[in-house]
């Protein structure tokens, strides 16, 4: 059949993939959002569910003040003798840990940290032996993609950390996965920056540690030369065998809004590319080494797309997400209502405001939501991070209520429109379009323009970061606010 990148839409950076028990399962990063690491089931490598997060409690992962694209850098996840583990970096703590779990359905157990620098961490199991991968620093300083082994069981070191690759010349070597294939252990890598440049190397040895050879025609996937393409920034990617064993690659990406001087909001997204061994055992991967909008993968099944989300068809602890640790005290959330109680905290600190949110997850559509509250500010927020935000909301003022909207963009915070509102409650709309959304509000029967502003102020490459825009309700300055009807659809 044929399907269609991206494969998994809206901010699901960093993919890492593994195969289990004929299922497979995918993590990506999360940073400052909490719970961490989104968890993905498949059986067939085109249709992803979220089933979970593996970072769910606090014990596990020190986000306080995380700023915005700190935190939960790139995972991996491996399954080795029936059990899952999932390595990644806390960059707000500089440290690498692992967690595992036996139940892929269950809780992951506390961290296990170890002593090797560097993002990016993966493991490779081979034949009684655990390697550790970085884009670290040996025992000498060197930096590039750095290795030892470890105790599975304990983190502890086993070997010096040993510096085995220098990548293809490219800026920014990161995303080192190693994989023991036939006669080779290959390892592959991102190179050039998760951005217009990104692209995805390797090089293979007989020995584990070394030495590389580096494939002569790396970068062996990139998209930097398809000018005006959709499809950029591909790279950070992870080799899967599908279950009729063809390789694939899959990898981050990301669309791209507007030709020229391009930019894109919806943050990095997951594609799959196939990849293709040849005899004398290099591969080459996709349509002369670059990512298209479809391929064909063998299997009779129908690429599904989730077009409605409500609080009814989603589930607060798997599909959506808080800044940073919660105060759940504030939090009331049922499938037909969500109460917040806001408190001093706004959307604009690098704090954890009272605020729950759900991806984006493409560029046209709608949503609705109606918004009740008593003494503060509660609403709808594109969220891109505190500076870079879009605010739809119903908020008190004198002693009646208004509905405004707020436009944030770095250091300009704009009162965009205010208009007056019968009571404390309204539906807030909001039209998606890729280059930009347009607001309005009903109170009761009377409807509102309020205003219109453009995506490209949401986007990476205004807002910097590597995050992606994020649907989110709020409630700040001690009120209580129910949201009820709220509908996400996308065309
Ligand atoms: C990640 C690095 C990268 O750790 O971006 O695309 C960093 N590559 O590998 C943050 O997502």
């Amino acid at each position: 059949m044929i399907y269609q990148n991206p494969v998994v839409r809206g901010f699901y950076p960093d993919p890492s993939v593994c195969c289990a028990d004929g299922k497979y399962y995918m993590v990506c990063s999360s940073f400052q959002y909490f719970p961490g690491v989104p968890l993905f089931e498949s059986s067939d490598l085109v249709n992803w569910k979220q089933i979970g997060n593996c970072l769910t409690r606090k014990s596990q992962v020190m986000l306080e003040k995380a700023g915005s694209s700190a935190g939960v850098y790139a995972p991996t996840i491996r399954y080795h003798q029936g059990r899952f583990y999932m390595v990644t970096t806390n960059t707000s703590v500089n440290r690498n840990f692992y967690i595992c779990t036996d139940d892929i359905h269950g809780e992951w157990s506390d961290p296990v940290f170890i002593d090797q620098d560097g993002i990016d961490p993966s493991l490779l199991f081979d034949d009684g032996h655990v390697y550790f991968i970085s884009n670290g620093t040996d025992e000498n300083g060197r930096e590039g993609i750095t290795q030892c082994e470890i105790d599975i069981s304990t983190g502890q070191k086993l070997t010096p950390s040993r510096h085995i690759w220098a990548g293809s010349g490219g800026r920014y070597l990161e995303s080192p996965h190693m994989y023991h294939i036939g006669d080779y252990y290959y390892l592959m890598a991102a190179e050039g920056g998760t951005e217009y440049g990104h692209m995805i190397t390797y090089a293979r040895s007989k020995s584990v540690w070394g030495p590389f050879e580096g494939y002569s025609g790396n970068p062996v996937l990139t998209n930097r030369n398809l000018g005006g393409f959709r499809i950029q920034g591909v790279g950070h990617g992870d080799l899967v065998l599908s279950p009729s064993g063809e390789w694939f690659i899959i990898h981050l990406g990301f669309r791209q809004t507007d030709r020229w001087m391009p930019y894109h909001h919806l943050g990095r997204e997951v594609f799959m590319t196939p990849a293709f061994f040849g005899d004398d055992g290099w591969f080459t991967a996709g349509t002369n080494g670059t990512t298209a909008e479809e391929y064909e993968i063998t299997g009779s099944f129908v690429q599904q797309r989730k077009q409605v989300y409500t609080f009814g068809n989603t589930d607060f602890s798997v599909d959506w997400c808080y800044l940073r640790h919660p105060h759940t005290e504030n939090y009331e959330l049922s499938s037909d209502m969500v109460v917040l109680h806001g408190t001093d905290i706004t959307i604009d600190d690098v704090d954890s405001p009272t605020f729950i949110g759900i991806r984006q997850t493409d560029m046209n559509g709608s949503i609705v939501c109606m918004v009740s509250e008593d003494s503060g500010e509660a609403g709808i927020s594109l969220y891109m991070d505190e500076n870079q935000h879009y605010d739809i909301a119903v908020r008190s003022c004198g002693n009646g209520h208004e509905a405004v909207l707020k436009l944030n963009i770095g250091d300009i915070k704009h009162v965009q429109c205010a208009v007056p509102l019968s009571s404390g409650c309204a539906e807030l709309c909001v039209n998606m379009s890729p280059l930009g959304y347009t607001f309005s509000v009903k109170d009761g029967e009377n409807l509102h323009e309020l205003g219109y502003a453009q995506s490209k102020y949401l986007s990476s490459e205004v807002a910097s970061g590597f995050t992606g825009v994020i649907i989110g309700l709020y409630a700040q300055g001690n009120n209580r606010a129910e949201f009820t009807g709220f509908k996400v659809k996308y065309e």
